[in-house]
């Protein structure tokens, strides 16, 4: 029976951020090299980790994608935290501002490229003399602001649950849902990120059933964070899971680039094609 369930996408990440060197992203440094590597390899999209907004140009990005037939999965925020130390739950009201703009920024340029912003480790988390219960007031009050923003390019915001070694406000998907939802966070989606989960729940497939259409964005990492097929995350039940609750979206590696961009690529597109293919597992 033909099956007319949306298939799925695959992306792979660029970063441009030299201090992130080490973190987990594919290609490096050079956004004309990164989409020509991308669509060699045959992937739908990139994902764009940048310094900054006003570090890339629309018009050049534009002509990159038109080029390569390359759509923009989503656009990274996290050099906010890398490179200038902002985060949304900051107890200095005027780091929260700038964080929020950095991130207002990066939403306009993703909405102009026709992708989601992603909001990851500029969450920040709760210590010292900040509560929980502030922290997360303070992130409901960014995220209704800038979910607003997002929604008036006609897209998403998506919010990341992350392991417990880098933020302690949710680590998990459905704590974070119920978070959402109590606060009517309407326009907010959940990049579920496959190496956090495989830390922090205990069903990877039952997680993402379980989230379900606030499944927004997918994180495409084994175990190890290496690409899907070297560590031993089971990989089959997750993409069925995803079939099963219709996710129409990307599948993209934001992975480290071990043992080298290249074959880490290949990798991921090899484990992408089997599995979205109904092949069964890897
Ligand atoms: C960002 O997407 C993420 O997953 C964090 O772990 C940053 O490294
Ligand atoms: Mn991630």
């Amino acid at each position: 029976m033909l099956d007319l369930r949306p298939r799925m996408k695959s992306a792979i990440t660029i970063s441009l951020v030299p201090e992130a060197r080490g973190g987990p992203f594919v290609f490096w440094d050079d956004l004309a090299a990164g989409f020509a590597a991308a669509a060699r390899h045959g992937f739908d999209a990139v994902e764009i980790f940048p310094p900054a907004a006003s570090a890339v140009s629309v018009a050049t990005v534009r002509e990159l994608m038109a080029k390569h037939s390359l759509q923009v999965a989503a656009v990274g925020t996290g050099a906010g935290w890398v490179k200038h130390k902002l985060r949304l739950t900051d107890p200095d009201p005027a780091v929260r501002a700038q964080a929020r703009e950095f991130i207002g920024a990066i939403i306009g340029l993703a909405g102009a490229l026709g992708a989601p912003a992603i909001i990851g480790s500029m969450q920040g988390r709760w210590e010292g003399a900040v509560s929980r219960e502030q922290a997360l007031a303070w992130l409901a009050v960014e995220l209704r602001a800038l979910s607003e923003r997002a929604a008036a390019q006609k897209q998403v915001l998506l919010y990341e649950p992350l392991n417990r070694y880098e933020t302690n406000l949710f680590n998990r998907n459905a704590d974070a849902v119920a978070f959402v939802d109590a606060h009517g966070l309407a326009n907010v989606r959940l990049l579920c990120d496959l190496y956090h989960m495989n830390i922090e729940e205990a069903d990877l497939a039952a997680s993402l059933r379980a989230t379900g259409p606030r499944v927004g964005h997918v994180h495409f990492a084994d175990s190890n964070r290496h690409a899907i097929g070297f560590g031993h995350t089971d990989a089959a039940p997750i993409i069925a899971a995803l079939r099963d609750i219709g996710y129409p979206g990307y599948l993209s590696a934001e992975i480290l680039p071990l043992p080298d961009s290249d074959t880490a690529a290949a990798k991921t597109i090899e484990s992408f094609r089997i599995l979205t293919s109904g092949r069964g597992g890897l």
